[in-house]
């Protein structure tokens, strides 16, 4: 198959507010520093809906969402070097280059070599390698997992431990990593029980829970502060919520309370507070992808699945074949999954 074009089944989303169809489509062989990847399995993460629904300013129709998969590579465009056929990896929505600023620099993970191409839907050279029916379909995030093939950039490649099952491990192509690692590298929560994941429920370590309909004459802030004798030292906003954001950041303590922002708002929305809640002492943060430099720390964090420091079965409450994944994004929006892995 190398070299040649590849006619597999993709869930399209041709327009916004739409359900995905499924379809056949045409996958071009990869080009220069490209990877051509067959993706065995994909979460389905709220991102996919936010674009998916209309709110990403960055939203480009008709694509091909999906960025949470796992796979085997399949082929190799000329130069590749870190990659080859057969290699078991994790697609890369925040690519590591090794080169540019951003990734020199030890304080971020953002590499920024083909951020503006990523956001356009398009490969670095600013083409697409999908049509279907004649027409161009656009990337989504540097990955496009909901095809049975996607064409990435070798920089947007991790390889992983063939030893680690990628039904579970492409769970950290976003959302594991990203909350383990906001604890861990953004908000450098110190406590152990912590470092050891917390989660949404019991299993994860959680000891404590909230519902600020049990408060309805408070903010859920007040609340918060009232219960903890004076606020929290981290709080983490992860719906993508402006108001959860600012009630997020104004329950975090007087004086050292760290809150840090995972979630994705709208277009157009913006957050506010009393500068007071920053000038005495609570300090606001954002994450993207948990802080990790990709392509160096997805490999150790499929280590530590493997040794058992790091729970992943755990999350997937679902499981789904690829004609079903609109039924994936019907069991997220009503809360009764954490992650639905679908098979392609
Ligand atoms: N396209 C949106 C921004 C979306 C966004 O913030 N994405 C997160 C990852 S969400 C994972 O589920 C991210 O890492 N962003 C970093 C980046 O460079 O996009 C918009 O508002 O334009
Ligand atoms: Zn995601
Ligand atoms: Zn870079």
């Amino acid at each position: 198959t190398a070299g040649q074009p590849i006619q597999c089944l993709a869930a399209v989303a041709w327009e916004a507010k739409k359900p995905l169809t499924m379809e056949t489509i045409e996958v071009m062989p990869p080009r220069a520093g490209e990877v051509r990847i067959k993706i065995l399995y994909t979460g389905v993460c709220h991102t996919d809906a936010y674009t998916l629904d209309g709110h990403d300013p960055e939203g480009k129709f008709p694509c091909v969402l999906g960025h949470e998969g796992g796979g085997v590579v399949e082929s190799v465009g000329e130069g590749v070097k870190s990659i080859q056929p057969g290699d078991h990896v994790i697609p890369l929505y925040t690519p590591q280059c090794y080169e540019c600023k951003f990734c020199k620099n030890p304080k971020t993970n953002l590499c920024q070599k083909i951020r503006s191409t990523q956001g356009q839907g398009v490969m670095p050279d600013g083409s697409v390698r999908f049509t279907c029916k004649g027409k161009d379909l656009f990337h989504f995030m540097g990955c496009s997992t909901f095809s049975q093939y996607t064409v990435v950039a070798e920089i947007s490649v991790s390889k992983v431990n063939p030893k680690a099952a990628l039904e579970k491990v492409c769970l950290l192509g976003c959302g594991i990593s990203t909350g383990y690692g906001a604890a861990l590298n953004t908000a450098k929560v110190k406590q152990e029980a912590h470092i050891r994941q917390c989660g949404s429920a019991k299993e994860f370590g959680m000891t404590e829970s909230f519902n600020p309909k049990d408060h309805p004459d408070k903010t859920s802030q007040q609340a918060l502060v009232e219960l903890t004798d004076g606020g929290l030292d981290y709080t983490f906003e992860c719906i993508g919520n402006i108001h959860t954001m600012r009630a997020a950041l104004e329950a975090c303590h007087k004086g050292w309370g760290v809150s840090t922002i995972i979630g994705v708002a709208g277009s157009g929305q913006e957050i506010s507070t009393r500068p007071f809640q920053l000038v005495t002492g609570r300090v606001w943060k954002g994450t993207a992808f948990g802080g990790w430099k990709s392509r160096e720390s997805v490999p150790k964090l499929v280590e530590e699945y493997l040794n058992k420091e790091l729970k992943v079965d755990e999350f997937v409450s679902h499981n789904v074949k690829l004609d079903q994944i609109n039924e994936a994004f019907d069991l997220m929006h009503s809360g009764k999954s954490i992650r639905a892995v679908v098979a392609l």
